[in-house]
């Protein structure tokens, strides 16, 4: 075939999603507007040294007001499919309770607004926005009682949209959240104890479990899942002991969430190496086994592992004992991220693996992206050349293409991260993201070469 765009075109079927992703905390702003109430990232933010610059969402993109013309801009860029997350403290201020009507009528508003412009909202329900009162009354992701609390919450939602929207997500990247939130203290709520982290995954896939009963039976016909982040780990050198620790290291990501999914229980390696992991009893199995309608893959970058006992920590991943640090700059270029390489043969591997071991049937890509070096420092318009970013998504669409055509990889959406620079969690706005840039000063939109790109791809290959 002539070109990478028409491989692509040959390879996606006509019937593929195309998207473009955000989450709510990063774009909507409007913190306190119609009886929201506080999150963990609200709280995070707000605390000294926690944030870049000290930066929050509080203003991030102003989704929530200026949601009609993001609508018709993603409509001039040909995106059909929108991935977006609800605010749980925009539903339930307190996290249970009382349901604030504004919160629901404001997503209820939204997604009648993308469907009457031809764009399928695509609904995450927990993007990290956890409200405050549950982490100060029992300690949130940490405690058991937050699975009801959870289940309780998705029901609100699933009554409310479900005759809207025909696909879900329950959890976004839980490994994110319960690892750097309660581990390295990264992220909100900023705690370091590795045994909360543990416990937070636990509560994840039994919260998930909880709710796709409460989906059953409020959305008949739909279709949930849960967003897994994973990097690929490709083996340092061809040593068993490095091999076994790249496996091992995409186990401790992937697998943690996707085997109880699939397989019923935690990898083995973590169950051997994780002092006092919770138990997944064979009652909690048959719940979370075969809950997912779909695989829902978040992904970016792939690092060179090699076995390093005894490495403990995110980068050695937590008790994995493999090292991430390759060489520099050879697994790929650098992007403006320090964690993320472009290396498109990456996504290509970590998709078959996901495909290998779970068989599930339909894979979609929920999150693929990158930053520019440098990019944050640029005045318009020079921030609009994004080259690296075209390259970036050239080389991934076309590898996720290649496993689709030659490897048999069912593989039926992609949605980029993000459509607007965002709140970029610890690294506030000094990361961009977007495929359309944010002018934090007058939150004019601008579209970058890249969006123009993939509206062309988007154009070329067809959306269903
Ligand atoms: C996604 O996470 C999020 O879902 C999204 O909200 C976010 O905006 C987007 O990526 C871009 O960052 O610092 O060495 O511990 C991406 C997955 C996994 C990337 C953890 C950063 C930290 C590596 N993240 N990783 S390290």
């Amino acid at each position: 075939l002539s070109s990478p765009s028409a491989f692509m075109a040959s390879s996606l079927t006509p019937t593929f999603w195309w998207g473009t992703a955000t989450a709510a905390y990063q774009v909507e702003g409007y913190t306190t507007a119609n009886g929201r109430g506080a999150s963990i990232w609200d709280t995070f933010s707000a605390t000294p040294g926690k944030t870049y610059n000290g930066e929050s969402g509080e203003k991030a993109d102003e989704f929530y007001k200026r949601y009609p013309a993001d609508i018709k801009l993603m409509q001039s860029l040909g995106v059909r499919h929108f991935r977006m997350s609800v605010a749980w403290p925009r539903i339930l201020p307190k996290g249970t309770g009382t349901v604030n009507q504004a919160g629901v009528n404001f997503y209820v508003t939204l997604v009648d607004a993308l469907k009457a412009a031809d764009i399928q909202p695509y609904v995450t329900l927990y993007h990290w926005d956890l409200p405050q009162t549950l982490q100060d009354s029992y300690g949130g992701w940490g405690s058991s009682r937050i699975v009801n609390d959870f289940a309780a919450y998705a029901d609100v939602v699933f009554k409310a949209l479900g005759s809207r929207v025909t696909y879900w997500t329950t959890f976004n990247e839980p490994w994110s959240f319960c690892f750097m939130g309660n581990a390295n203290g990264q992220h909100a709520p900023g705690l370091t104890d590795r045994a909360v982290a543990w416990n937070c995954a636990y509560h994840v896939l039994l919260a998930h479990a909880a709710a796709v009963k409460k989906f059953r039976a409020a959305v008949p016909g739909g279709k949930i899942g849960m967003n897994i982040n994973s990097d690929w780990s490709e083996p340092f050198s061809s040593s068993s002991q490095d091999q076994a620790a790249a496996d091992r290291k995409v186990e401790f990501m992937a697998g943690i969430f996707g085997d109880p999914l699939y397989l019923g229980d935690w990898p083995a390696s973590v169950k051997q190496r994780v002092p006092n992991l919770p138990t997944i009893t064979s009652d909690q199995a048959r719940d979370i086994k075969g809950s997912t309608d779909y695989f829902a893959l978040n992904h970016y970058t792939t690092l060179y592992v090699k076995d390093a006992p005894g490495a403990y920590g995110l980068e050695g991943l937590l008790d994995a004992s493999a090292s991430a640090n390759g060489p520099e700059g050879l697994v790929g270029p650098q992007a403006d991220s320090s964690w993320l390489y472009t290396v498109p043969w990456g996504i290509r591997k970590m998709l078959n693996w996901v495909n290998n071991r779970y068989h599930p049937g339909e894979i979609y890509v929920t999150e693929n992206g990158c930053d520019v070096p440098g990019e944050s420092g640029l005045a318009l318009p020079e921030a609009l050349n994004d080259t690296f970013r075209v390259n970036f998504y050239q080389g991934y669409v076309q590898a996720a293409a290649q496993a689709a055509a030659y490897d048999g990889v069912p593989l039926k959406g992609y949605f980029a991260w993000s459509l607007l620079d965002n709140f970029e969690w610890a690294d506030g706005y000094a990361k961009r993201f977007g495929i359309v840039y944010v002018d934090y000063s007058t939150q004019a939109r601008y579209v970058k070469r890249s969006a123009r790109y993939l509206a062309n791809l988007f154009g070329t290959v067809g959306s269903a």
